[in-house]
Parts: C-alpha cells; structure tokens; sequence
C-alpha cells in the first residue's frame, strides 16, 4: 500500500513519510471502524414495526472518552510534527550552494549567485525552470514570488513552501541521488497553472564541476582558486539598499499623507 508515494531521495524523506503513513493509516482505520458501526447501527435498529424509538439525553462517560481520545492522539501528532519541522526547517545545514527560485505566471526563475557566491552581481546567472544543483549536498534555496502565492515543490526530495509575493523564504534540501527530479507547482496560481513545471538536476560531484566551469569559465591564465575569491563588488549590495531605501519613504509619505 502507498506505492504511489514518488521514490524518496531526501535525508528527511523516511521520518516525513512515517509520519504520514501514521497518519493515513489512522485515517483509515478510524473511517473503517465509524463506517462499520454507521453499517451495523443501520441494521440492528432498523424499523422493524414492533418497538418505539426512545429518547435519550446522551451518556456522559461515553462523551468524555470520545472527546479525550481523539484529543491526545491530535496533540499527540501536534507534538510529533512540530518536533519533525524544527529538526528539517529551523536548523538548515551549511552549505555554499544557494540558488534563488522566484515564481511567476506561468514558470520558475531560477537565478544562481555565481562563483562569488552573491547576488544581484555581475556574475549572476538566470535560467527558467531549469536547476542544476550537486547532488548528497544540501541546497539553499531562497524562495520568492513574482506575482501571486505558489508553491515550490520537489516530491522526491519531500519539498514543499510556499511562494509569497513580498516576502523571502529559505529552505534547503537535498538530493541524495543523481537524478532529474520533477519541479510542479503545487498552488494553484492561474490559468496556466497545470503547465508550470521545472526541473531539478541534481549532478553528480564531476558533472556539476563541468556544468559550472561551462557556466562560468575560468579566465585562462588565473589559477581556478584565485577565480573563486577574485570577484569582490563591494558597492553592489549598498547600492541595492540605497535603491530601495526611497521607495520605501515614498511609501511611508503616501500613506501617511
Ligand atoms: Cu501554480
């Protein structure tokens, strides 16, 4: 059963499908055993012309333990899952891979920082719906909107967050396993919404070093150590803060005009 979970390349794939296979199956065992009883209940006390119906004001412990029941297998879960999301999302690994992954109406912006490792530089370098990552490192990833809410989601990797217009969300995750992985967009977002889809190609370790050094040539001369270091603007992330410093006054003038 749950075959059709998409295979799990991800280190926190096992323990997030754990937990949903306790919960589905939970899920299922409760409906069986409500929809037997409902089945049973229907049976027994049918109309059968030979007795009233009789009234009752209902049964106070039976109450009690209907309600505590679910009510500790819920905060039960609670505490299981909030425990699970603080291991995955509030502690991210270190990694020096970040790529920054903006939804819009109808594709994915991917945008890699390039050797130097910052955004918003010359070195920059911007791709749709195409990621190429390293793979059994753990990714950075930094998520943005365009436009409207979607939802970034990598099922083999066990990934799922939400795009928000305004706001920057980081996650990471990780590909245990070389592979072409699916990249659909799980909120629907607007007429072409079924349509939006990338991809994820997480690359071996001397594939990816291939892949950059295609992206982003090593000057012939320089020792590809120097190239890594070599890059340093300064000015660029000053000169982004001073850019939206007005608009931001602007802002704050017209509405408190
Ligand atoms: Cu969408």
């Amino acid at each position: 059963m749950l075959g059709w979970l998409p295979e799990d390349v991800s280190p926190y794939g096992a323990e997030i499908d754990s937990l949903f296979y306790f919960i589905y199956y939970l899920t299922a065992a409760a409906f069986i055993v409500v929809t037997a009883l409902m089945l049973i209940f229907l049976f027994v006390y049918r109309d059968r012309g030979d007795r009233r119906a009789a009234y009752t004001h209902g049964n106070t412990p039976l109450e009690i333990i209907w309600t505590i029941i679910p009510a500790m297998v819920f905060i039960g879960l609670g505490l299981a899952s909030t425990s699970l999301w603080e291991d995955i999302k509030l502690v991210p690994p270190d990694t020096n891979t970040v790529v920054k992954v903006t939804g819009k109406q109808f594709n994915w912006e991917i945008l890699y920082p390039g050797p130097d490792g910052e955004f918003d530089t010359a070195d920059d370098k911007q791709a749709d719906n195409d990621i190429r990552v390293p793979a059994g490192e753990p990714i950075r990833v930094i998520l943005a909107s365009r436009d409207v809410i979607h939802s970034f989601f990598l099922p083999n990797l066990r990934f799922k967050q939400d795009t928000v217009p305004g706001r920057e969300i980081i996650g990471w995750f990780q590909a245990n396993k070389p592979g072409r992985y699916e990249i659909p967009c799980a909120e629907l977002c607007g007429f072409g919404h079924s349509g939006m889809v990338g991809w994820l190609y997480a690359l071996a370790p001397d594939e990816y070093q291939a892949w950059v050094d295609e992206q982003w040539p090593p000057p012939p001369s320089a020792a590809p150590e120097a190239t890594a270091a070599a890059p340093d603007m300064p000015d660029a992330p000053e000169a982004a803060a001073t850019d939206a410093a007005p608009d931001m006054t602007e802002a704050a003038q017209t509405t408190t005009e």
